[in-house]
């Protein structure tokens, strides 16, 4: 596979059907787009939810990778590997089996109908930007500046890593 091109970084969150599974099994996924390889991903983390209250907790995790989709031929694929793990588009900030955001595609920023870039929630939620800063401690974030000055200033109790899984 030939694939040289952008680093691009997606956030992963479920909180339905095995969550943990979920999004074990999406990174698989991801390392299987056309034209893509996941170069990364960060450790998983669980989360309280950001929100509707009265959801389950979430699984979160950030991947990167390389590709030479162009942003919106990677939205596309990441949207069929949603619509794969049975993601129905319901109710806005509502529990979901499978959440993938195109949080960073290189240094581009993109404002289309569709599709912002970088995410527009992306430097205000904490089950990002930690993992995000496990992956690419130097990243910058275009139109942001460093990453590391969006983190939050402590840990919060909302936030908290998992184990490794057993078979890896
Ligand atoms: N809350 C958490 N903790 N993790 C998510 O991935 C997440 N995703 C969402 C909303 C509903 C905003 N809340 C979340 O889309």
């Amino acid at each position: 596979m030939r694939v040289g091109g952008v680093a691009a970084f997606v956030g992963l969150g479920s909180n339905l059907g095995q969550p943990e599974r979920q999004v074990r099994q999406a990174l698989l996924e991801l390392d299987g787009l056309a034209d893509s390889r996941l170069t990364g991903h960060s450790p998983l983390y669980g989360s309280s939810p950001v929100g509707p209250p009265g959801q389950p907790d979430y699984v979160n995790a950030v991947a990167r990778l390389e590709t030479s989709l162009d942003a919106h031929a990677l939205l596309d694929a990441l949207q069929a590997v949603e619509l794969s793990h049975g993601r129905v588009r319901g109710e806005r900030w509502g529990a979901r089996t499978l959440d993938l955001d195109l949080l960073l595609y290189g240094d581009r920023q993109i404002d289309t109908p569709d599709l912002k870039v970088p995410h527009p929630q992306l430097h205000l939620r904490a089950f990002v930007l930690v993992p995000l800063h496990d992956l690419a401690p130097d990243l910058e974030l275009p139109g942001l500046g460093p990453l590391v000055d969006q983190l939050p200033r402590r840990p919060g109790r909302d936030l908290w890593r998992l184990p490794e899984s057993a078979d890896g």
